[in-house]
């Protein structure tokens, strides 16, 4: 019997149908929501990074080893993204948490911070912030804004040398950060995972965890562009650029 070809307009009827009777939504976002805002993806470019190593710039060892090549390559990126704007997608999951109120979460892998540019409020960056920069003496996290902060950044209060504020490889996530979005996976009854490759945990734990919580266990949404390692967890999958199937979902919500 072969396969149905895929139609996704009755994906987004389905998907509709579900959020309709919903009360608690809570969201899952990676790279792929910031592609059509122009903000590159990390896989899409065969394992390199912006012609970096990810070993190289996104790891503890990687930062002790040459510091300022890893400040380059995060400087390089806070400019980028401070020339760059939210895209509807970004702006459809504010409708969604308009909709939802206090029932709605959203956990994000992105550092950009173009949800809460957005507009969206409720937001778990569990890797952290290309924003914020952390002394690695004193330990003091500082949002500064995404402006150029030379290669070696220094701390106005003790001297001590900067960090980006950002989850390396090998690096656990900020506890509560990663509690509530396990909080918010666990009680949901809808996860709508956007925009990831679902390679990277323990982020990736919240589809699982999803459907593993309240009982019956959430209705997992897939939004990408491709089939990733959650479509096999996914009920239902919305296929192709977010920043045109999210509102389309939104417009049949009204
Ligand atoms: C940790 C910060 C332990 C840097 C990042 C099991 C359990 C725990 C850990 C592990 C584990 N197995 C392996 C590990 C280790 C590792 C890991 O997951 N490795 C992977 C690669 C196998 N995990 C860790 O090291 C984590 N730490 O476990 O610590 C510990 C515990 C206690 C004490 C000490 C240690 C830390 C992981 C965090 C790493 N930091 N980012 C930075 O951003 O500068 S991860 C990095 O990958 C980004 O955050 C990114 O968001 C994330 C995931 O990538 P995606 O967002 O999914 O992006 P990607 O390009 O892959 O995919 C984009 C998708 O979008 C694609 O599917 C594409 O089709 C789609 N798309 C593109 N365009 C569109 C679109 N979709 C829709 N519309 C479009 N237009
Ligand atoms: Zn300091």
């Amino acid at each position: 019997m072969p396969a149905q070809p895929y139609d996704l307009d009755a994906e987004l009827a389905r998907a509709a149908e579900v959020l309709r009777s919903a009360h608690r939504v809570t969201v899952l976002t990676g790279a792929g929501v910031s592609a059509e805002s122009g903000v590159p993806t990390f896989r899409a470019s065969d394992g390199l990074w912006e012609g970096h190593r990810i070993e190289d710039v996104a790891t503890p060892t990687g930062f002790r080893k040459d510091p300022e090549l890893v400040w380059r390559f995060y400087n390089g990126r806070r400019v980028n993204v401070s020339q760059v704007q939210p895209n509807p997608g970004h702006h459809a999951l504010v409708a969604l948490e308009d909709r939802y109120g206090s029932g709605f979460a959203l956990a994000t892998q992105n550092v950009d911070g173009l949800h809460q540019q957005a507009g969206s409020k409720t937001v778990f960056e569990v890797h952290g912030s290309l924003r914020r920069t952390r002394c690695t003496d004193c330990e003091r996290v500082e949002d500064r804004g995404l402006t150029d902060l030379g290669n070696r950044p220094i701390c106005a209060h003790c001297g001590g040398f900067l960090r980006p504020d950002i989850v390396w490889f090998h690096e656990p996530l900020p506890e509560d950060t990663w509690m509530s979005a396990m909080r918010a996976a666990q009680g949901c009854e809808v996860l709508l995972v956007v925009g990831t490759s679902a390679v990277v945990y323990p982020a990736a734990e919240l589809i699982p965890i999803a459907r593993r919580g309240k009982s019956p266990g959430a209705t997992v949404i897939e939004c990408n562009l491709d089939r990733t390692a959650a479509t096999t967890q996914a009920d239902i999958g919305l296929y192709g650029p977010s920043g045109e199937t999210l509102p389309r979902l939104v417009e049949l919500l009204r």
